[in-house]
């Protein structure tokens, strides 16, 4: 008996734990936010949306774009990770975007947006994304919604503070969340020498004005701290950068004890127009690195991929006055600047507050020498004399901060679930509101920027439990959009969205629609293999390389009868679709293939490589359905043994004889109707 109430009263103390930690992730007014206002979401059939959401894809490596207000998914951009849907890292072509120095690498962790900007405003030109994991930045373009370019970044390893902006696209920055020794040390030392070899660095790359290019300009040296996230100043704070950092306590092993020690963590404040000068007056020593540079090229439909070998270093000790290290509580992980660029907001995830500091009185605070010593032989300003205040009990794991251009604030809290809005003058919090459930980022239509539109807030979410019809072991992610347009926020739609999205950003509809690219023009196509017309297709043997010429146009492929190829060989299919029409892509898949199919534009050439590795009749075919006919779009290739005489022949509508190779070497026909 006595046994069985010990039972009962474990059970019963667990519960009341478990209530209790649910208490503290799910909100209590659950019930009251739950009935959405669908009308203010609605976009009738037919109707367009106001926004474009650009949203991080996490670990699919990839961007997704939806409507906002309507949370319909547009499209998935492959950017970081292979995609079978469009051939992208599959087809020749695309396969240069995914070279680093580390090799072929078809997968990263996709965190961060940024959209270039033009006088602190969206100038819907390109959006930039991190990598995290082979740190990396790509720039989309917006108005192809296509990769155009990725490089990789030297000295990183965890490219996580990126990719932030400045207010006139000049620089975008990346800052490794992982310190390492340095790519040109000796990186065979023992771990627990942390803090004699482990060294952190910050990128500034500069950013093409007119084709978006980018190329790193300097890295500055930094200590072996790890880089959370960042902004740029903007306005009166132009010119400056803002870095979160944890672990200053420098520990390599159980960090959620270790690097959570001390009280205060540091934001980075980085003078960059500083930095300039420094780099102009020849500061910067050059340093032997590694890292792959890969663009694409929208006439020769091909990506190049450079391994460049040289990077400009900033060391902080011979070139004073370019960083300062504000305190701040506790292992902080946004940091925000508002629209003004006076106020800096630093989300201390286990801090109890949230600090803001001010630019004005971080400038006073440098001019009088407002210091509390060194760290790391980088001055440290008083926590005091850089504030403008602390946000009192927002609510619990505060981590980003958005703006909507009123004087408001909005800061997303982890552990309670919720957004909390406050006011940037005196610090008060107006408001709160539940979300389903763990908030990660939020993302008010041109929050980071000078203008907010102020209309609308969303919310990423890191789990759904009940939110959804569940879907095995792993729920579905998820976005909630709300109305912020009055005092109150308001819950309005629940949304699901592809892999973990991190932070994303929205811009006006009309800032990119009207800009669309519709075709390829057939006559601007310099690809090698391209054929400009079904008289121009062919096949060529080139040792046991066999090249395919093919077009495709509604409703079939030029060559579709090909024999000749032998086991053995390696099959070059290059496919250029003849359409010169919006929304007419063809498609190509063969039997057997081992990597993707490929989506061809109107007007593009793209490549599949095949191998044939049995005799045997191999159909292919096109694989987006283009016409009425688009299931007689296809073809039949022949392989025969290495050795065998069957001569390569290729032929479309003329249904000639087999020849061998005595009577021929290369044959081929095009019916001309
Ligand atoms: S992070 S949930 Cu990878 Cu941007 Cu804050
Ligand atoms: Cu072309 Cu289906």
């Amino acid at each position: 008996m006595k046994f069985n109430y010990f039972k009962i009263y474990v059970i019963l103390i667990m519960a009341s734990a478990c209530l209790l930690s649910m208490q503290s992730c799910k909100p209590k007014t659950a019930q009251a936010a739950a009935s959405g206002d669908a009308s203010k979401s609605f976009v009738a059939p037919g109707k367009y949306d106001e926004f474009y959401n650009i949203v991080s894809g996490g670990f699919n490596g990839q961007v997704a774009v939806y409507g906002i207000p309507s949370g319909r998914l547009f499209r998935i951009i492959p950017v970081f990770s292979q995609s079978p849907e469009s051939g992208y890292g599959f087809s020749e072509e695309t396969k240069p975007m995914l070279n680093t120095s580390h090799g072929f690498v078809p997968w990263d962790d996709q965190h961060h947006i940024a959209l270039s900007q033009t006088q602190g405003e969206h100038d819907g030109r390109w959006a930039f994304a991190n990598g995290n994991n082979t740190p990396r930045i790509a720039r989309i373009d917006l108005t192809t919604f296509r990769t155009s370019e990725i490089l990789e970044i030297p000295n990183s390893a965890g490219n996580h503070a990126s990719p932030f902006i400045t207010e006139n696209s000049e620089y975008i920055v990346a800052a490794t969340r992982f310190s390492i020794p340095l790519d040109d040390q000796n990186g065979d030392v023992p771990i627990n020498t942390y803090k004699q070899n482990f060294k952190g660095s910050v990128s500034f790359i500069s950013v093409n004005p007119t084709s978006g290019e980018m190329s790193i300009a300097f890295q500055i040296r930094t200590p072996g701290v790890n880089f959370d996230l960042s902004r740029a100043g903007k306005g009166k704070s132009h010119g400056w950068f803002f870095f979160s950092c944890y672990n200053s306590e420098k520990a390599n092993t159980l960090l959620e004890q270790n690097a959570s020690a001390k009280d205060k963590d540091f934001v980075m404040a980085v003078n960059w127009k500083k930095a300039e000068e420094y780099l102009k007056a020849g500061k910067a020593k050059k340093q032997a690195v590694r890292y792959a540079h890969n663009t694409y090229d929208d006439n020769t439909h091909s990506a190049t991929s450079t391994i460049l070998t040289e990077v400009a270093i900033l060391d902080p000790a011979d070139c004073p006055d370019m960083l300062y290290l504000i305190p701040c509580p506790k292992s902080p992980h946004g940091t925000d600047v508002d629209p003004t660029g006076e106020y800096i907001v630093a989300s201390g995830k286990l801090a109890a507050s949230i600090p803001v500091f001010s630019f004005t009185k971080l400038q006073k605070a440098i001019a009088d020498k407002a210091f509390d010593g060194q760290y790391d032989g980088i001055t440290v300003i008083k926590y005091e004399a850089a504030l403008h205040g602390e946000v009192a009990k927002p609510g619990l794991g505060p981590l980003h901060t958005e703006f909507d251009g009123k004087g408001y604030a909005y800061t997303s809290m982890f552990l309670s679930s919720e957004i909390v809005k406050w006011r940037i003058s005196d610090l008060q919090v107006l408001d709160r509101v539940p979300t389903y459930y763990a908030i990660g980022h939020l993302s008010v239509p041109g929050g980071p920027t000078a203008k907010p539109h102020g209309k609308y807030m969303i919310a990423y979410n890191k789990m759904t439990k009940d939110r959804y019809l569940p879907t095995g072991p792993e729920l579905t992610q998820s976005a909630q959009l709300y109305d912020i347009s009055g005092e109150k926020m308001k819950l309005l739609l629940d949304f699901p969205t592809t892999g973990e999205p991190h932070y994303a950003e929205a811009l006006p509809a009309a800032l990119i629609q009207g800009k669309q690219r519709k075709i390829y023009k057939i006559e601007e196509n310099t690809h090698a293999y391209v054929s400009k017309g079904e008289g121009k297709a062919k096949v060529e043997r080139n040792g046991n390389q066999v090249h395919v010429w093919m077009t495709a146009i509604r409703s079939h492929l030029t060559p579709d009868n090909i024999e000749g190829v032998k086991v053995g060989d390696e099959v070059y299919f290059h496919i250029t679709n003849l359409e010169q029409d919006w929304d007419v892509p063809h498609g190509f898949a063969i039997k057997g293939a081992n990597n993707a199919e490929i989506l061809i534009m109107p007007g593009e050439t793209q490549s599949l490589k095949w191998v044939a590795d049995r005799t045997g009749i191999f159909p292919f075919y096109c694989t987006d359905f283009c016409s009425a006919l688009h299931q007689e779009m296809s073809g039949y290739l022949r392989v025969s043994p290495a050795g065998s005489n069957v001569a390569l022949h290729f032929s479309t509508g003329t249904n000639k004889p087999a020849v061998t190779a005595d009577t021929v070497k290369t044959t081929g026909s095009v019916s001309k109707n």
